[in-house]
């Protein structure tokens, strides 16, 4: 049997990775999957949820756990933690937060004051500009 150290350096390597918070610039470059520059009200979504889930992954093991969702979590809570956790496994991958976040259009409104010149994108600029904008979790 192999030792149980043996996945340990690959394990931290991807935890260091994970662990820093994708700077802003990054994080709209992640979110581009259309490489265009902008961004789409799918992309934006994920461009925000993917700031949310850097914050509270305090761990940074590429899932939110209750705990981090919220330590003292009441009932109305743990029912928003489970729409999200899709596939049941007791914590939230950001492909789940994501596809929430879009099923529920939480960012419908976010989206429209964001885009400010009303083209259906969200460019750089003003992705930037909204955040300066804002205080909060949306950062
Ligand atoms: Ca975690
Ligand atoms: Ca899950
Ligand atoms: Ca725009």
């Amino acid at each position: 049997m192999r030792s149980p150290y043996f996945f340990l350096p690959l394990a931290l390597a991807l935890g260091s990775c994970q662990t820093a918070a994708p700077a802003g610039a990054e994080r709209f470059a992640a979110a581009d999957h259309t490489g265009d520059g902008r961004l789409s009200r799918d992309e934006v979504n994920d461009y925000f949820v993917a700031g949310i889930f850097a914050e509270r992954d305090r761990d940074g093991d590429g899932y939110i756990a209750q705990a981090e969702w919220n330590p003292e979590m009441k009932a109305a809570e743990v029912t928003q933690f489970k729409l999200r956790d899709h596939n049941g496994d007791g914590r939230v991958s950001l492909a789940e937060a994501q596809a929430h976040a879009r099923k529920s259009g939480i960012y419908t409104e976010a989206f429209a004051e964001a885009d400010t010149n009303r083209d259906g994108f969200v460019s750089r600029e003003e992705a930037v500009a909204y955040y300066a904008s804002k205080e909060g979790p949306l950062r």
